[in-house]
């Protein structure tokens, strides 16, 4: 079985950026500039950001952090987000989500210019992702879609069966993967709570994507022989055995899967990574104005 690297594989990206980031540094260009918007404490949204940040910085990006208080209102984060707008040294920008219960989300991506959208959450690029036009894709989904790309894993045909249909992963993923292109061209399954029978789906996946949030759901006797799964969830799990209290755990049975498949994503280390990198590159599109 082949692990997929997302850990390494990010480096390596990191350091195509950063020879990128070099090159228009000496040209007396744009130096890509990201600012991430962090409102509360949820202690995996701060791992994640300084994740963000941390790469930025590997990069030779520029990044601002912008932490508000749980208690911020909607208005101010909406005030925020004006600014950022507006702020012209700013290519782009994202609101880590999930928000405190009392913010609505959605308002907050509407106000979002979809220029600056680098998280690609606006209608205005699911829409254009949805139409193949140029845009801002998601960086989950499109963090996959490189990876399956560099690994040169074939969709093109194959049985592919999304788990979860969330607005920022399961959906847009099933998009990419069954439009015209490469990686792309593959039959994909959508599955969900109400999907009946998930199991004689999941065992009809080339290609299975786990991405629902319930840890190591996904076990040896759904997947077929020889499939390739990418496992998309990071669930906290208590464990006191560990110094933290809880270990990562994907939504797949990692060490169940291992000898029945042919390539399989880890948690930690690998979606996780490539999530990030597709941040940057996104970033990098902006600070050249192409999208
Ligand atoms: N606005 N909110 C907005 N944009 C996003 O793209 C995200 N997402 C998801 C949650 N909310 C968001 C992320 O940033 C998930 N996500 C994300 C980012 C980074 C990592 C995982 C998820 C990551 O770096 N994972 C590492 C380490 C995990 C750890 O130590 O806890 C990994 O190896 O998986």
């Amino acid at each position: 079985m082949i692990v997929i690297d997302g850990k390494g594989l990010a480096k390596k990206i990191k350091e195509e950026l950063k020879l990128e980031v070099d090159a228009i540094r000496s040209a007396g260009g744009k130096i890509p500039h990201l600012a991430a918007v962090l409102v509360g404490e949820d202690p995996a949204s701060q791992v994640y950001v300084r994740n963000k940040v941390r790469s930025c910085e590997q990069c030779g990006f520029g990044s601002t952090l912008h932490r508000l208080p749980a208690e911020a209102t909607e208005a101010d984060v909406l005030e925020l987000v004006d600014q950022l707008n507006r702020n012209q040294e700013i290519d782009g920008f994202i609101v880590q989500l999930p928000l405190p219960k009392h913010i609505n989300e959605e308002k907050v991506t509407l106000a979002i210019d979809p220029k600056k959208d680098v998280d690609g959450f606006h209608p205005v690029n699911i829409g254009r992702m949805t139409l193949g036009l140029p845009c801002y894709l998601p960086a989950t989904p499109n963090g996959i879609m490189e990876m399956l790309s560099r690994y040169e894993i074939e969709t093109n045909g194959k049985e592919v069966v999304v788990l979860g249909r969330s607005n920022i992963v399961g959906t847009p993923m099933s998009v990419l993967l069954s439009r015209k292109g490469n990686p792309g061209n593959a039959t994909v399954t959508i599955c969900h709570s109400r999907t009946k029978d998930l199991e004689a789906h999941t065992r009809r996946a080339d290609i299975l994507i786990a991405a629902i949030g319930i840890p190591e759901m996904v076990t040896a006797d759904m997947v077929k022989e020889g499939a390739v799964v990418i496992d998309v969830g990071i669930n906290r799990v208590d464990d006191d055995s560990r110094e933290r209290g809880y270990r990562l755990a994907g939504d797949v049975d990692f060490a169940g899967l291992k000898n029945k498949v042919s390539a399989m994503t880890p948690v930690p280390g690998g979606v996780g990574p490539m999530t990030v990198v597709s941040l940057l590159m996104n970033t990098l599109k902006a600070s050249k104005g192409i999208v």
